[in-house]
């Protein structure tokens, strides 16, 4: 029978919603194996004239791996373009330097020391999964009538459909890729999933290279936005290039280069990636969209040297110091172009933007809610074309993976295996290293450095001897910036079923969790047909205020057996409609 968390998760998913199982955790488990499938309630209305969004995440693709950042050895023309029409970011970071941290902040806005996932799937503590807490962009835009798919790379497990980790439960109407990060590391994979569905690459079985998977993401990204055109969508294309091994079908323009065969490679992975953003940018001018689209381009973390790369040659980080798995600059300053013909005005900015900056500033372009409690700060202001946005106190940064490489190892001086933090205040960063793996040691056991980026961007200089008093003030930050567990506060609606004789109350609260006050709330509720419903007092509020919620509650008395009820939580957020919904089993309720 599956597990009471899969039930739940299942109705989480069915709806696309967020709150569903929290409102479900004092239940008891149903029969799931008996129950049908969760009603769908169907989706806000997508808004007319709806700015578009694709939001493209590189693979460990370095700092100066573009030819706009710098790259004399790989041609990168398509991102060079849009970086020259476009926003260029010159400080935006990771919020991790390895992948899975990494993303889960990219997607939830929370930085590495209050997000989920703190560590790859292999690191000391083992995270690999988002919760239920977890509130994603496109779970955000999804609530204003977005339509939303990520293909590619999700990266976080478990290897199955109908649980809260999987991005159709994460805010994502239509999936297609890798479910876990591991997986995501073959190129030529025998299966990928579909939504719920595993789907065979029989081409690719018994470790044939038939059918490259970076091929099969760009046909569906091309499908997805012919498919929406007509529609307000979100498409994040998480691609996997350029990340280990270097495998590419096709070594192309350098294939006459005096290098190794893994450079060659990796020089057209990155190739390979371009190439894959020029034709997504065609596709929207071919549609007629581009002009009410806003392309993001990224990486997760800085540039990798494994199966023999050598990031070296190619001067992947850009001249700054670190790789992958390094906290200092190069493993975590990351490309970050913003486009949009006729909206974002082309230039070049050093405002330190953390990729956790991503949510809020989707939400406010989207015009749909984004939970304060986040940590990210809008860019919208800069992406309009103002001269700056609200700038971040400081960013923080934690390491802790098991893994090494021999070069990033030698960068951190043979610390690579040790817990490690970094925080830049302004132009000043701190990085400390942990005795081991234990970030609950007293600070005096920490080894701490201290660098003056803007005198000293290549992290040569430390300065934590002469300036001891920032230091501490700068590792005081850090100690601050952590929390085991991160409260976050309740967002949308949650729903809660108690056994009351031959009915159930039904008890529903739509959150707001944002900064900005709704009108026009109200709370429905739908049951099988021929069940009796009394609404126990209001069901709507004409004003809720950031931070407050609205709360209905209804005797519900079912004609025969457990059913399905669904709440539909709807408000308008500076004007516009937004919605939410969760649903739970009448069984989950029975005593
Ligand atoms: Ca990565």
């Amino acid at each position: 029978m599956p597990s009471r968390r899969r039930f739940l998760a299942g109705t989480a998913v069915a709806l696309g919603v967020t709150g569903a199982a929290t409102a479900c955790e004092s239940a008891t488990t149903p029969d799931t194996d008996a129950l049908p499938q969760a009603p769908v309630v169907p989706a806000a209305q997508s808004p007319a004239n709806g700015l578009n969004f694709v939001v493209i995440v590189a693979d460990d693709l370095g700092y100066g791996e573009l030819g706009a950042y710098g790259q004399k050895l790989i041609h990168t023309p398509h991102l060079d373009a849009l970086a020259a029409e476009g926003l260029r970011f010159t400080d935006a970071y990771a919020a991790a330097p390895v992948c899975a941290p990494s993303r889960c902040s990219l997607f939830t806005g929370l930085h590495s020391g209050h997000a989920t996932v703190r560590e790859n799937p292999w690191g000391p503590g083992g995270q690999a999964a988002l919760t239920d807490r977890d509130f994603t962009f496109a779970e955000a835009l999804r609530a204003r009538g977005y339509r939303t798919g990520l293909v590619g790379k999700w990266g976080f497990g478990p290897e199955e459909p109908n649980q809260p980790s999987h991005p159709s439960a994460r805010g994502f109407d239509e999936f297609y890729g890798y479910l876990t990060h591991r997986h995501a590391h073959d190129y030529y994979p025998s299966y990928l999933w579909r939504n719920a569905e595993r789907e065979e690459i029989p081409e690719n079985e018994d470790g044939a290279r038939r059918v490259y998977a970076p091929d099969l993401f760009e046909a569906r990204a091309l499908d997805f936005m012919d498919a929406h055109k007509e529609e307000a969508f979100l498409l994040c294309l998480t691609s996997t290039l350029p990340h280990a091994p270097s495998r590419a079908p096709e070594i192309g323009a350098y294939r006459s280069r005096p290098w190794p065969r893994p450079d060659k490679l990796h020089a057209a992975q990155v190739s390979n990636f371009d190439a894959l953003v020029g034709k997504v940018t065609k596709r929207l001018e071919s549609l007629g969209i581009a002009d009410r689209t806003v392309v993001i381009v990224t990486s997760d973390n800085g540039p990798h040297e494994e199966g023999r790369t050598d990031p070296g040659l190619f001067g992947a980080s850009g001249g700054l110091r670190g790789l992958k798995r390094n906290l200092y600059e190069g493993g975590i300053r990351v490309p970050l172009i913003a486009w949009s013909p006729k909206r974002v005005p082309s230039g070049v900015t050093d405002r330190p933007t953390p990729l956790t900056d991503l949510l809020p500033t989707l939400a406010e372009l989207a015009g749909a809610p984004a939970p304060a409690d986040v940590d990210g700060l809008s860019i919208a202001p800069l992406l309009r074309g103002g001269t700056d946005a609200a700038r971040h106190d400081h960013l923080y940064f934690y390491r802790n993976h098991s893994g090494r490489t021999p070069g990033s190892d030698a960068i951190d001086r043979w610390r690579g295996r040790r817990l490690a933090e970094a925080l830049r205040r302004g132009d000043v960063k701190a990085v400390r290293f942990a005795p081991g793996q234990d970030r609950n040691v007293p600070d005096d056991q920490w080894e701490v450095e201290l660098y003056d980026l803007a005198r000293d961007p290549g992290e040569r200089d430390d300065i934590a001897d002469k300036r001891p008093a920032e230091a501490d003030a700068l590792v005081r930050l850090m100690r601050s910036s952590w929390a085991d567990q991160y409260e976050r506060k309740p967002f949308g609606v949650s729903l809660d079923v108690a056994a009351r004789g031959e009915a159930f109350t039904v008890t529903a609260t739509l959150a707001n969790g944002s900064a900005k006050p709704w009108t026009a709330a109200g709370l429905e509720l739908r049951v099988p047909g021929g069940w009796s419903v009394q609404a126990l007092g209001a069901v709507g509020a004409d004003f809720v205020a950031a931070g407050g919620r609205l709360t209905a509650r209804w005797t519900v008395t079912p004609t025969s057996g457990g059913g399905w009820v669904s709440c539909v939580g709807t408000a308008r957020h500076v004007g516009a409609p937004v919605r939410y919904a969760a649903s739970a089993h009448t069984s989950s309720a029975a005593a």
